[in-house]
């Protein structure tokens, strides 16, 4: 763990559809506000290879009124911290317009900013912690290797998942390239490190840390505005872009 507070983008994907009952929990009480998941990353420049978000089944979610125009979808906790961080009206005011269980937002259709997929699916995950980020993660198997393997049990066990297939269709899409792993940093760590499943909880940490480290130093962006650039360079920029285009906002804890 990092010792100074973490730098987190909060990611905002709007909803385009709710799941049948998401939309029975919501009806009549976000007074007309446009609804974003959001999801807290620390890296923004993958955002051209989202495939779906993932929320925690046994995680309570709130939808927080941001202003008169927008609710978020986030843990408590988070929308607490975004109070005090200026990304709401009031300073300090946390106004929860519904509380939400994590198992009722599986099936939602979301808008991805930035995405190869402009629309995808929130699934579920087992190990989203409700006591980082914002509870709510997006996915991006081409970098992240805790996202891949989730991706690829969802396939494999969708109806003990109880997802659609169809939900989980989206393949992981090429964003950044390394030389000693190619376009597809993570599942080629996954694959090296012979990581079965979500539950192999210590070799995904080993491997989330090879992964992180060779993007960061070896990568160069494949996609996007940044195309041809080091991911070291590239990172700054595509989150500022995020941001100035509303799409995103600095989330720190
Ligand atoms: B990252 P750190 Cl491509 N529970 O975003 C579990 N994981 C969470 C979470 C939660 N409540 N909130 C955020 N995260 C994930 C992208 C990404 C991320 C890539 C590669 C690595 C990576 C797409 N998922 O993280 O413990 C989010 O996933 C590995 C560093 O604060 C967030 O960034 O360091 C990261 O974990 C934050 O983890």
């Amino acid at each position: 763990e990092a010792l100074g507070p973490q730098e987190y983008t909060g990611i905002k994907m709007h909803v385009v559809t709710w799941s049948d009952a998401a939309a029975k929990a919501i009806e009549g009480k976000v007074g007309g506000r446009k609804v974003f998941l959001v999801a807290a990353t620390l890296r923004p420049e993958t955002m051209y290879g989202q495939t779906n978000c993932f929320v925690g089944t046994a995680i309570k979610y709130g939808v927080f009124a941001i202003n008169n125009d927008e609710a978020f979808v986030c843990t408590y906790r988070a929308a607490r911290n975004m109070a005090f961080q200026g990304t709401t009206d009031v300073r300090g005011q946390v106004q929860q317009l519904l509380e939400i269980d994590g198992s009722v937002l599986v099936g939602t259709k979301i808008s991805a900013p930035f995405s190869i997929n402009p629309e995808v699916y929130v699934l579920p995950m087992d190990n989203v912690l409700a006591t980082k980020g914002t509870g709510v993660v997006t996915s991006v198997p081409s970098d992240s290797p805790d996202d891949y393997q989730t991706l690829m049990d969802l396939r494999k066990k969708a109806e003990f998942y109880k997802i659609d297939p169809s939900w989980a269709s989206f393949d992981p899409v090429p964003v950044i390239t390394s030389p000693t792993y190619g376009d597809m940093i993570a599942p080629a760590i996954v694959k090296k490190l012979k990581i079965q499943s979500q539950k192999d909880i210590k070799q995904l940490a080993e491997a989330k840390e090879i992964a992180y480290k060779e993007g960061f130093y070896s990568g160069t962006m494949l996609v996007g505005e940044f195309a041809g650039q080091s991911v070291q360079d590239a990172k700054p920029k595509v989150r500022e872009s995020l941001i100035e285009m509303g799409l995103a906002f600095a989330y720190a804890e």
